[in-house]
């Protein structure tokens, strides 16, 4: 890491501090709370110790430039979390939201079989991401080749005791989706 150290770009710190925040962040030490957040000051510590050198200045930059908002700071700015997509073991206490009557998954087909069977499942993060519109869900999906959209009614499943939560940046989450509430394109 430490010779790659003048090549990290912006947007490769900003690629970094996902990984940190919201799958490893043992790989750099870092403490992260029950509600995923870390102290920046210990942030920039430790990542100076790994050989990347992330100023306090560079850390605000990339908060409130990145594309997706993925990054949020306490009130008091001396924490900072990832909004969503979280791996490790944190529950950010969102509260559960009235989501609009439809929503998108964008993924591909050769997972599809699959989410016929099981329906939508978290993987390896804490839950499903769904997209309040198709255009966002189709650049989900088209990260691991032709995207496939999947559209989800949200009422039957409000009925039927489910629940959502929307991130600070607008990514809907919900537990599991069953294959039942699922409409698939036609093949
Ligand atoms: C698929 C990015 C087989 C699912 C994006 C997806 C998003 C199943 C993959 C965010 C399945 C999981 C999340 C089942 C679901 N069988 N495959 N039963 N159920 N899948 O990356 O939604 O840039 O964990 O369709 O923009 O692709 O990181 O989730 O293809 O908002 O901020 O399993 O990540 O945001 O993949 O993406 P992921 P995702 P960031």
């Amino acid at each position: 890491m430490k010779a790659k150290n003048k090549m990290t770009t912006l947007e490769q710190k900003s690629k970094l501090l996902s990984r940190w925040l919201r799958h490893r962040p043992d790989a750099i030490g870092l403490e992260i709370d029950k509600r995923g957040w870390v102290d920046v000051a210990e942030l920039l510590l430790k990542s100076a110790s790994a050989g990347v050198a992330l100023t306090h200045d560079e850390l605000m930059q990339i908060v409130v430039e990145n594309d997706k908002q993925r990054f949020s700071l306490s009130e008091d700015q001396t924490r900072i979390r990832a909004a969503q997509g979280h791996s490790v073991d944190v529950d950010l206490k969102l509260p559960v939201k009235t989501p609009p009557p439809v929503l998108f998954h964008g993924t591909v087909q050769k997972f599809i079989a699959s989410i016929r069977r099981q329906g939508l499942l978290p993987g390896t993060r804490r839950d499903v991401h769904l997209s309040a519109t198709k255009q966002t869900a189709e650049v989900v999906g088209a990260r691991r080749g032709a995207a496939v959209v999947l559209i989800v009614e949200t009422h039957p499943l409000l009925l039927d005791g489910h629940e959502f939560r929307c991130s600070t940046n607008g990514v809907w989450l919900i537990q599991h989706v069953p294959a039942k509430y699922i409409r698939f394109p036609d093949k």
